[in-house]
């Protein structure tokens, strides 16, 4: 697959010659995606499989009763925090929407602590009392989870102007979804960051639906990528399901953004195949083109088929990576559901007065 280059995300397609000296968002050629080694194709198989088998267990214990309120999960877009992690330096932010746990476990948390938040034990990095949506892990460089659609927008933004203030050389990556896209808060924040050069990747996950709203019923604009043409931020399409085309437009945003040119938008397309919610019955799209994108586009089978190709991994060896992942969530599992609940005098602690 290609990534396109945005060319007219300035409004000046016509003349991308004289553009193309000023920002990589008007160059007007199609990159091929770049291959990856055989350590890079294990590595990217792995971590996305973590983030599947920890998803499938979540929603298997959301089913048993043991996780309350909402739970969102990320299978099928895998390859977009897989993808973007790789680009980042130690020291650099992430922070996001309420469909968080892969972008948790991209950072390098710990599955343990993240599937006990979401059972609420002491154990959980809230301690129990955060859930799904309200989980941060500073040493990780991830500063949540947040269930206001958009409010991580401007949460990003001020992260990244403070390493733009302490000129620590941090980036921040700022992920947010195609229906959070529509929100004014999201264009303020545009505004700023590109008027202070704020070392800022803005990263849409188009997954076609806002809760189940579909991405054309919604959006005046449904090219994402363009959505900073007004405040001159660069901006690419990218196939979000490749995780060689994520890891690429990451690594040239990342540079990017921390070589002081400013923010930069990447307009992920991927697709999320569970329902909105785990109580969303997702009656609004038909189950074949659910199937159609596992079928054709999964992030993981496409790795998994280039190592079998390739014959850089049997059957067997893949297989087991696959049950020690699947080891690791049981175990992360077992913890999450004997692990106590917080004590009641927790309900005074960590409060903001
Ligand atoms: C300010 C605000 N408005 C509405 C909601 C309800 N809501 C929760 S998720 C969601 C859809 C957001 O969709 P999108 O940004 O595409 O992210 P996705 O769920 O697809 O990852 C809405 C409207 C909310 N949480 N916050
Ligand atoms: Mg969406």
């Amino acid at each position: 697959m290609v990534v396109a280059a945005n060319k007219s995300a300035v409004g000046r397609a016509s003349t991308p010659a004289k553009a193309a000296t000023k920002s990589p968002a008007r160059r007007s050629d199609k990159m091929a995606v770049p291959e990856f080694t055989k350590a890079e194709e294990l590595d990217a198989y792995r971590r996305m499989l973590e983030i599947r088998r920890f998803e499938e267990k979540a929603g298997q214990l959301y089913g048993m009763g043991l996780i309350g309120g909402f739970c969102h999960l990320y299978i099928g877009q895998e390859a977009v925090v897989v993808g973007m992690q790789s680009a980042l330096k130690e020291g650099d932010q992430v922070i996001t929407g309420y469909r968080d746990h892969g972008h948790m476990l991209a950072c390098g948390m710990d599955p343990k602590g993240v599937m006990a938040e979401l059972t609420g034990r002491r154990g959980g990095y809230s301690k129990g009392k955060g859930g799904s949506m309200h989980m941060f892990s500073t040493e990780k460089g991830f500063f949540g989870g947040h269930g206001i659609v958009g409010a991580q927008v401007s949460l990003g933004t001020g992260l990244a102007f403070a390493s733009h203030y302490r000129d620590n050389g941090g980036v921040c990556l700022t992920y947010f979804g195609d229906g959070a896209a529509n929100q004014g808060q999201v264009y303020e924040s545009f505004n700023m960051a590109e008027l202070w050069k704020l070392p800022v990747v803005y990263i849409i996950e188009n997954n076609k639906y806002a809760m189940g709203t579909a991405v054309n019923r919604a959006s005046a604009q449904t090219d994402f990528s363009k959505r900073g043409s007004s405040f001159n931020i660069p901006g690419e399409q990218v196939d979000g399901m490749d995780v060689r085309a994520v890891r690429a437009a990451g690594e040239r945003a990342v540079e990017f953004a921390r070589g002081g040119k400013g923010p930069y938008i990447l307009e992920m397309l991927t697709y999320r195949y569970r329902g909105h919610s785990m109580s969303d019955p997702a009656k609004y799209r038909s189950k074949e083109e659910v199937q159609k994108m596992r079928t054709e586009h999964d992030p993981i089978e496409q790795v998994r088929n280039r190592l079998l190709e390739k014959k850089w991994a049997t059957e067997e060896e893949l297989k087991a990576i696959d049950a020690e992942l699947r080891d690791q969530m049981n175990a992360a599992a077992d913890f999450a559901s004997a692990d106590p609940e917080p004590d009641p005098s927790e309900l005074y602690t960590d409060i903001l007065r």
